[in-house]
């Protein structure tokens, strides 16, 4: 078997700085396989290969030609109670990164070689001591970017979608054994069970596997954050609002209409999840080369972010180019911001004359400028966000686009059967689909899974992990 073009030799000792690159109070080097306490006795000043399991000691690091390179703990876990279920030794010394590098350096010549990137958590799933739904979750962990995010991905670290996953298929696999016995002793047809029990039965795990793939919609807006675009007709205030969001001054402003000619893009987080917002050129009819192409990237963003705020002018009305703008973008992920409403109060204009004719769903009344009203945009963002209702905090979701596909084929696979079955195809058919449905559950917890879909699942994992 290999690991990422790498053979794979079960026990051979890797080693890896497992803290992150830079300067810090504490680095950690991990070594783990069946040589990682003949590999730290060579380096480190005590007798490694007395401690018992669990034990930190503290002691000095030195390389190959005896010299000192620090001072530093060492953690000894054995008997497989480790992370990787090999022998392991954490050598926990400064956090300097020079010094770490030398430390990792000493480790290396003693006998240990490089870890590839997720090699320890490779190591763990080998070993038994998670599944790859665990050990996807774990770089899911690291990765969260919010409160939700972090459950979600504690939640399948805790093993609750293999749970739900292997119900899935126990209940599936009973099906499979009468469809395949039918197959084997067709004159003595079905047995135990009536076909209309089956297709009761295949109708419920459908109905269950559906409603956990529909949570993927959350599982992406809580992973991966959503894009967020600024549009609108130029001097209508997107660059302000852009401002207002951030609460810095980010993009410049001025009365000039055409002032931003690109596409101006920043982080934010804002109740809680991750955006990336972006202003754009203000869009209308010109004969300016610059100005057309800061317009294309306007409406290539539009298209390509997940929510767009429509930004008009309470104070000016609408004009033509609102009114087209208003036809061309897309209903279900507009938010209509009318902007400068600090200007309305002056003339006293009524807010219900603005909203005739114009049909959607979420319009919010700000000013940009005097920061009026921003809470409601925060309102109605979340509310585009969440159509659907925010998803329970203990809601199993998955995130991850390779369980999605896998449990989508496994429901068409199902759906395949039941249609079968009420067509009374040949029952050798169906026990395929059955087959092909029970390993594409498997792929999601890493039974039945190639090497090459391995190694990419683990190389996304940074070294050390
Ligand atoms: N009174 C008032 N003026 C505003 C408000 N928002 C923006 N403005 C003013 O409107 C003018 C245009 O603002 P920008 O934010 O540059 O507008 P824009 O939509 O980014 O314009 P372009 O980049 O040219 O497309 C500036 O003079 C702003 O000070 C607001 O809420 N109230
Ligand atoms: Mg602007």
């Amino acid at each position: 078997m290999e690991f990422i073009h790498q053979p794979y030799i079960p026990g051979e000792t890797i080693a890896a700085i497992a803290t992150p690159p830079g300067e810090g109070g504490v680095a950690i080097i991990r070594i783990s396989g069946n040589l990682a306490l003949d590999v730290a006795s060579k380096v480190f000043s005590g007798p490694v290969h007395s401690y018992r399991s669990h034990t930190a000691h503290f002691g000095k690091i030195h390389n190959e030609k005896g010299e000192h390179i620090d001072d530093a703990l060492v953690l000894v876990m054995l008997n497989k109670k480790s992370y990787t279920g090999e022998s392991t030794v954490e050598i926990h010394c400064h956090g300097g990164s020079l010094v770490t590098r030398k430390v990792l350096e000493a480790i290396l010549k003693a006998g240990a070689r490089a870890a590839l990137p997720g090699e320890f958590t490779f190591r763990a799933y080998m070993n038994g001591k998670m599944d790859l739904a665990q050990a996807e979750a774990v770089q899911e962990l690291i990765c969260a970017k919010n409160d939700r995010a972090l459950q979600a991905a504690e939640n399948q670290l805790k093993g609750n979608l293999s749970q739900r996953i292997s119900t899935f298929q126990q209940a599936l696999t009973q099906t499979a054994a009468i469809l395949e016995a039918w197959v084997d002793f067709p004159e003595e047809g079905l047995e135990f069970t009536t076909l209309d029990e089956i297709c009761a039965d295949l109708e419920k795990v459908t109905g269950e596997m559906e409603k956990l793939a529909n949570t993927f919609h959350d599982g992406k807006i809580l992973n991966d954050g959503i894009s967020l675009c600024l549009i609108g007709c130029p001097n209508v205030g997107k660059s302000s609002l852009m401002n207002a969001l951030l609460d810095k001054d980010r993009a410049i402003v001025s009365h000039i209409p055409g002032t931003t000619r690109d596409v101006l893009e920043e982080s934010l987080r804002l109740n809680g999840l991750h955006f990336k917002l972006s202003d754009t050129a203000g869009i209308r009819e010109t004969a300016e080369n610059i100005e057309q192409e800061g317009i294309r990237r306007s409406k290539k963003a539009m298209n390509e972010s997940d929510l767009i705020l429509l930004v008009l002018d309470a104070h000016k009305g609408l004009d033509y180019e609102d009114e087209i703008l208003l036809q061309q973008v897309p209903k279900e992920k507009t938010i209509i911001v009318w902007n400068k409403i600090d200007l309305w109060k002056e003339k006293g204009e009524s807010i219900h004359s603005l909203l005739t004719g114009i049909k959607f769903p979420h319009v919010v009344h700000l000013s940009a400028k005097e920061r009026i009203g921003l809470e409601n945009l925060h309102q109605a963002i979340d509310a585009v966000i969440w159509q659907n209702g925010h998803p329970p905090k203990d809601e199993i979701i998955i995130t991850n686009v390779r369980h999605k596909e896998a449990l989508n084929n496994a429901i068409m696979a199902t759906q395949r059967v039941q249609i079968g079955l009420k067509q009374s195809l040949s029952p050798e058919f169906l026990t395929l689909d059955m087959r092909h449905c029970l390993s594409e559950l498997g792929k999601m917890i890493g039974t039945n899974i190639s090497e090459d879909i391995l190694s990419a699942i683990f190389s996304k994992f940074c070294i050390g992990k």
